[in-house]
């Protein structure tokens, strides 16, 4: 379809930029704060940094939010560290964590701009995963006593919430995310385990949310993207409609519909990894009810039908780079697509119908809550950042969005990761996404300065004309 004119992008569309509480923050143990299993992390990817002081937000939440304020944001996803609030997850509350949130989204209303509020990214208190984490019910509840904590103290100041960020990469990545301690016999089973217990943790806090906050917007935040098949062999379409089923559609269709995918249980039965349902469970998961569906995007994925040989599984650590699973589906290059510097392939129509995928099996409005590009920026002797691959990355991007809205997709936010440089997941300081540069490298922290690059003029052009580029 091709259009003679774009649809607009409605008013009160929220232009906003993400980041993480442990990608950001810094002060990892200050006033309060208990550790999380970031913290306890064992090791790093080799020549990376750890977490403890990250981009120091913490301590420069003012200046920082001033910097979103001149960038023009209308939105700023953050996430709150469980383990701030409640520093061992289920016990006491932490006044100086409560207050510290209470200064950021003061700081930026005070500016006009909307917190898109994450409840969990990654970060699950150390002392819950050391009475077994996601694998007990007890952190169910815990999770479920959260969230009304920040429902109370935040429900006035804050409409839109999101529950758990890229559960889907939390489960098909556990080790490289930390949510399986080492060691764990048999983790594929105990992590849908665990999934299943994050999914009723999830209804039950968006059930609450409706309780006690009529007026807040709640929903999920998966990691969203179209699968190809290789070739239209059916054989390949299978396993790219397998394949997207277990990667997508098992957390969307239990989040918005209270009820497995078949295709995913079929997997997950034939694995031998179906999750034990308690009594009560499906009524929990079905009174759950999303407002909207957030969704993380920043690549496709192309399978094929597996060998069934031995060859099909690989698994690069990086959520982003799939290698298959023996005997379900194997990865296959897209010769179609370019590679990001990390192995990412770059996918802007790709975006466009993972609109259209996830509108036209839910209606529900979407938000975009993360999409960018990952660069080795350099800092100039003369103080500039010169980004222009990351601009015509997200410009691309956001022609796409546009397309999608025209094709009647509800959307209603995109926030690009990220607001600022922060510790990527993967690769450290040096692999940077934000529309501010932040002085510092993997070992020496030098003064932190923050610096606006050239993403920082164009998105700020780009909000000031609501979307329409130049
Ligand atoms: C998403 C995570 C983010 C962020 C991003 C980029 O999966 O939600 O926390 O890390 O990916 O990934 P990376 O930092 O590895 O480049």
């Amino acid at each position: 379809m091709k259009y003679d004119s774009l649809a607009a992008f409605p008013p009160g569309f929220l232009w906003g930029a993400s980041t993480s509480a442990y990608q950001v923050e810094g002060a990892w143990d200050e006033d309060g704060k208990g550790p999380s299993v970031i913290d306890a992390r064992e090791s790093y990817p080799a020549g990376t940094s750890d977490y403890t002081v990250a981009s120091d937000h913490y301590h420069r939440v003012a200046d920082d939010v001033a910097l979103f304020a001149e960038l023009g944001l209308t939105a700023y996803r953050f996430s709150v560290a469980w383990s701030r609030i409640v520093p061992d997850g289920d016990g006491e509350v932490n006044p100086a964590g409560i207050a510290f949130y209470h200064r950021l989204i003061d700081e930026l209303r005070a500016a006009g701009i909307e917190p898109v509020l994450t409840m969990y990214h990654f970060d699950l208190p150390q002392a819950l995963q050391e009475k077994g984490g996601w694998s007990e019910r007890s952190t169910v509840d815990a999770f479920v006593r959260y969230a009304g904590i920040l429902f109370e103290e935040f429900g006035d100041k804050v409409t839109y919430w999101l529950t758990i960020n890229e559960q889907n990469m939390m489960v098909m990545h556990g080790a490289a995310l930390g949510i399986l301690p080492p060691g764990t016999a048999d983790p594929a089973r105990e992590v849908y385990q665990q999934n299943h217990h994050m999914l009723v943790a999830q209804a039950r806090a968006m059930a609450l949310a409706h309780e006690v906050l009529p007026a807040a917007k709640i929903g999920p935040a998966p990691n969203i993207s179209s699968v190809y098949p290789a070739s239209p062999a059916p054989e390949d379409v299978v396993a790219a409609t397998t394949f997207s089923a277990i990667r997508n559609w098992l957390y969307l269709d239990v989040a918005v519909h209270g009820r497995y995918s078949t295709t995913a249980w079929a997997y997950l039965l034939e694995r031998g990894w179906a999750p034990r349902v308690d009594h009560g469970d499906m009524e929990v998961l079905a009174a759950g009810h999303p407002d909207f569906i957030a969704f993380n995007y920043y690549t496709t994925h192309t399978v094929a039908a597996p060998l069934g040989d031995g060859t099909d599984a690989g698994d690069t650590g990086d959520q982003h780079i799939v290698l298959g699973e023996e005997g379900v589906y194997r990865t296959a290059p897209n010769p179609y697509l370019t590679k990001n510097e990390f192995g990412w392939e770059v996918d802007p129509v790709g975006f466009r119908t993972t609109f259209r995928e996830i509108y036209d099996r839910y209606h529900l409005p979407l938000m975009v809550t993360e999409n960018g590009l990952g660069a080795f920026d350099v800092l100039e002797e003369d103080g500039t950042v010169h980004d222009p691959y990351r601009i015509e990355y997200l410009s691309q991007h956001v022609e796409q969005m546009q397309l999608a809205l025209t094709d009647g997709v509800e959307v209603i936010g995109f926030c690009p990761w990220s607001a600022i440089d922060l510790v990527s997941t993967h690769q450290g300081v040096r692999k940077r996404y934000g529309f501010v540069y932040v002085d510092r490298d993997e070992t020496d922290l030098r003064d932190l300065r923050r610096v606006r690059k050239d993403s920082f003029g164009w998105y700020k052009a780009l909000i000031e004309t609501n979307g329409e580029q130049a």
